[in-house]
């Protein structure tokens, strides 16, 4: 071992699974997911061989936004369980060698949450200026043009005060006030809860939402929005999202997450690259650890654009800056249902042998695909309120199937939303027993990746290839591998000699050649 192996803290090594805490274990018949089912299902994701677990938020809520929308920072949502159930889990996480991290929420709470309530009462009410209220626009109206990232105006009038307030996504999720002091020692008092707690860092949502510019212009008009796109991208929120000093925010979370030691922090942030890669502050003052990369999920699937994508991203990053990777979540299509289980295969080694950290999303170890939502079954609020567009967000959060016995082990009851339909045979259990499952392929590229250092600390180069193939190196001290993912359903020529460590393909691989949607890692 050399020393920067041994030095890489464990966000930089590790891999992180989000658990969608509503859909991975029911362990009380309510058709709801729980912390007890969770802990009850630690073995899958020891066994996958991921590092840390990222649980969407836990915190008691009405739902409106399942959970996004937070109506106490500091408790656990009775449907999940309660703090004793959270310490049980916390504890059994830890004792598997695993890290666990929430999700902190910090652009907005619920209306129902007692700051709210408290803001709304009065114009006087000491918490009034906690969230964010204006005056009517001139001609009476709200008081600027911004659009809900879930559509329709950004403004919410309440007759009672007479005043609007703001709301980047649903009417019942007021956006806080980080410029109010108060506001901001109550918020990082919450994180300190959890830490005290002993939680291993946070996932930030929204993060590059959380300050507004100050005196609240008109955010301008977008030229290529078009009625196939949400209502939001209507306009640029050049002045609703990214200010400058939003950083001086992130850089005080970060000093509070190292005052813990051994903790990370990861922004949700969507931004082009120059802008994204300021949110890692700099040496002196550094910002969140990782800026959630999301470009294989906006990017298509094709071998020249995510080369110049890969390319890009690299020349983007501060030196000090640690990449990372993310294919899936709560809120994208499922990976497999973009692109197809075979080339799903491809992707799982794209995201497990990139530079950096790769976040997975429970499911797609699996190859879980499209799962049809029938209309009366619709849940997610973004979807109900644009309808038409194709953004539903509930395709991706059905339950884990578990096994073949009744609600796919899930639950004793019918979930809150459909199984996959195919979840009979494409489950946990099944894909256990089953050597060319997408499961093993998973396990596979996570004990390789643990097993050799070019690929979790290693340097990247691309290669050269053929239209349609992707091809890099990965390199640690005198170690040196080569990933080669043909991106089409074609066999490609490509001059490869070496010993194969994994392909995505069942069969002997054949120098020279790459077979059909094949992956393939050679030392
Ligand atoms: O496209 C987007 C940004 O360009 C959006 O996906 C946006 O980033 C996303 O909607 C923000 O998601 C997060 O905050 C929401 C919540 O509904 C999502 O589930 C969460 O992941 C509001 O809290």
């Amino acid at each position: 071992m050399t020393n920067d192996e041994t030095d890489a803290p464990w966000w930089q090594r590790g891999t992180i699974y989000q658990i969608y805490p509503r859909s991975f274990q029911d362990s009380d018949g309510d058709g709801i997911g729980d912390l007890a089912g969770i802990e009850a299902r630690l073995d899958h994701v020891a066994t996958l061989g991921v590092d840390a677990i990222w649980l969407s938020p836990i915190f008691p809520s009405p739902m409106a936004d399942f959970g996004y929308d937070v109506a106490d920072y500091v408790g656990i949502a009775p449907m999940f369980g309660d703090l004793a159930a959270f310490d049980r889990l916390l504890a059994a996480v830890h004792a598997r060698g695993l890290k666990l991290l929430l999700d902190f929420v910090p652009n907005h709470s619920s209306d129902q949450h007692p700051w709210f309530q408290a803001s709304r009462s009065s114009r006087s009410d000491p918490r009034r200026d906690w969230y964010i209220w204006r005056d009517p626009g001139p001609d009476g109206g709200p008081p600027n043009n911004w659009i809900s990232d879930f559509g329709g105006s950004a403004w919410e009038w309440d007759a009672a005060t007479g005043q609007y307030y703001l709301h980047a996504f649903l009417k019942e999720q007021p956006d806080l006030n980080w410029r109010n002091p108060a506001l901001r020692a109550a918020m990082l008092d919450a994180m300190r809860f959890w830490f005290d707690r002993g939680v291993d860092g946070f996932r930030i949502d929204v993060l590059w939402h959380i300050v507004k510019a100050e005196g609240f212009p008109d955010n301008p008009v977008n030229p290529d929005w078009h009625p196939g796109i949400t209502e939001r991208d209507r306009l640029l929120q050049r002045h609703s999202t990214d200010q400058p000093e939003a950083h001086a925010i992130a850089a005080e979370m970060r000093a509070l997450a190292d005052g813990y030691g051994d903790r990370v922090l990861v922004g949700e942030i969507f931004l082009p690259n120059d802008r994204h890669a300021r949110w890692y502050g700099t040496p002196d003052t550094p910002e969140v650890h990782l800026p959630f990369n999301f470009q294989l999920v906006e990017n298509a699937w094709d071998a020249a654009v995510l080369r110049r994508v890969i390319a890009d991203y690299e020349a983007s990053l501060p030196a000090f800056g640690w990449p990372n990777w993310v294919f899936g979540s709560h809120d994208a299509p499922r990976i497999a249902a973009r692109i197809g289980e075979a080339q799903a295969r491809v992707a799982a080694m794209l995201l497990l042998t990139l530079r950096g950290t790769p976040t997975l999303y429970q499911g797609d170890e699996l190859g879980i695909g499209e799962v049809p939502i029938p209309p009366d079954r619709v849940r997610d609020p973004q979807d109900l309120r644009q309808p038409g567009l194709g953004i539903g967000r509930d395709r991706s959060r059905t339950p884990m199937p578990w096994d073949a016995s009744p609600f796919a082990g899930f639950s004793t009851t019918e979930p809150w939303l459909p199984l996959n339909p195919d979840w009979r045979t494409r489950n946990v259990a099944a894909q256990d027993r089953d050597p060319t499952a997408m499961l093993q392929l998973y396990r596979d590229l996570l004990r390789l990746r643990r097993a050799q250092s070019p690929l979790s600390v290693g340097t990247m180069s691309l290669l050269d290839a053929p239209d349609g193939v992707l091809v890099y190196a990965r390199a640690h001290g005198d170690a040196r591998l080569r990933i080669l993912l043909n991106l089409t359903a074609q066999d490609a020529i490509v001059d490869w000699h070496g010993t194969p460590l994994l392909s995505t393909l069942e069969g002997p691989s054949v120098p020279g050649l790459l077979r059909a949607n094949e992956g393939l890692i050679i030392a």
